[in-house]
């Protein structure tokens, strides 16, 4: 998953995602209230954050970060997506390598 250690390059994202929200890679399934990446198990609020005012809110029902495509803030929403409407995701990988999804 996309690690954030800064602003994202916002067009990028508009140009791949568009205007749908977005998983980022980020939990507090293990600790509630504090937001790890996946990739690295480091607290998200050491680096860069953009949560949306009031963020993160939703208790042990909302343990997922994502990213909202119309504005680039973060929310936390439930980790299992309504089937009608499965989450997207953002990672990145070196040249020449393939994404791994665990
Ligand atoms: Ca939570």
């Amino acid at each position: 998953m996309r690690q954030l250690s800064r602003a994202p390059p916002s067009a990028i994202y508009a140009e791949r995602i568009g205007n749908q929200t977005t998983y980022l890679g980020a939990t507090d399934a293990d600790e509630e209230g504090v937001f790890r990446w996946v990739e690295d198990n480091s607290v998200v609020s050491d680096s860069y954050t953009n949560w949306v005012p009031e963020k993160p809110d939703g208790g042990e029902a909302e343990n997922c970060m994502v990213m909202l495509g119309d504005a680039a803030t973060w929310e936390d929403v439930s980790c299992v997506p309504e089937a009608e409407t499965p989450m997207n995701f953002v990672c990145s990988k070196p040249n020449g390598t393939n994404c791994l999804m665990s």
